[in-house]
C-alpha cells in the first residue's frame, strides 16, 4: 500500500447555496479511494477578508488521509471547485468554491502553484477556528492553531452557523 499522509483542507463559498456547496464539494472531495475523510470542521459563517465588498462566506475545514501526491491532491482539489462552476475572475472575489490545500503533512513547499503551509492560513480565523473545532491538539508551524486562531484579526466576524 502506498504512503498516506494526513492534508488538511479549507473550503470556502460566498456565492450561491454555500451550504449545499459545501457538503457536496466534501463528498466530492473523498470520493476518489485515494482520498479518505479523517475529520470535519462545523461550518462557520464569516466576513469577507481582502478583496471588493463581497457577502459573508461560509467556511469549513477538513482533514483528509491520501495516497495522492501534493501536485496531484491540488490538481483534484481544482477539478471539484470547477465541478461547481468556480470562475477564477476576481483575486479574492466572491466565489461559488475556493478549495485551499494548508497543509499536507509535514511537506512544505514555496512553489507560487502549490505553497504549503498555506501562506495566509496562520493569520485568518475562517480556517483557524474550524481547524481548531475541529482537532484542538492541532499546531501550524510549530504554534497551536487555538492560539493563532485567538489572535487573528478576522476572529471578531466569525459566527458558528446554526444547524436547522
Ligand atoms: N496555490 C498556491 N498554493 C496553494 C494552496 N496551498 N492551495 C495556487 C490551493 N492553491 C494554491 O488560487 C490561485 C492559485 O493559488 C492557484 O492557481 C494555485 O495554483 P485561486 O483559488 O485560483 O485564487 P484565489 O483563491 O482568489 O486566491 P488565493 O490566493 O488562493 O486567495 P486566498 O488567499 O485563498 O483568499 N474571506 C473569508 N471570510 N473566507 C474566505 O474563504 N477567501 C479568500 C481567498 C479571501 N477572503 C476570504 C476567503
Ligand atoms: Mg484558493
Amino acid at each position: 500500500m502506498s504512503e498516506q499522509v494526513h492534508s488538511v483542507l479549507a473550503l470556502g463559498s460566498n456565492l450561491g447555496e454555500s451550504r449545499d456547496t459545501l457538503v457536496s464539494a466534501v463528498e466530492d472531495l473523498v470520493e476518489p479511494d485515494e482520498v479518505r475523510l479523517h475529520a470535519l470542521s462545523p461550518v462557520v459563517r464569516t466576513r469577507a477578508v481582502g478583496g471588493p465588498e463581497q457577502p459573508d462566506y461560509l467556511n469549513m475545514v477538513i482533514e483528509v488521509e491520501t495516497s495522492l501526491g501534493p501536485f496531484e491532491l491540488l490538481a483534484h482539489c481544482q477539478g471539484v471547485e470547477e465541478k461547481h462552476r468556480r470562475r477564477r475572475t476576481v483575486r479574492w472575489g466572491p466565489r461559488t468554491l475556493d478549495v485551499d490545500i494548508i497543509t499536507y503533512g509535514s511537506w512544505t513547499s514555496d512553489d507560487d502553484v502549490l505553497t504549503v503551509p498555506h501562506p495566509r492560513a496562520a493569520s485568518r480565523a475562517f480556517v483557524l477556528q474550524p481547524w481548531a473545532w475541529m482537532d484542538p491538539r492541532a499546531r501550524l508551524a510549530g504554534r497551536p492553531v487555538s492560539e493563532l486562531a485567538a489572535r487573528a484579526p478576522d476572529l471578531p466576524g466569525l459566527t458558528l452557523l446554526e444547524e436547522d
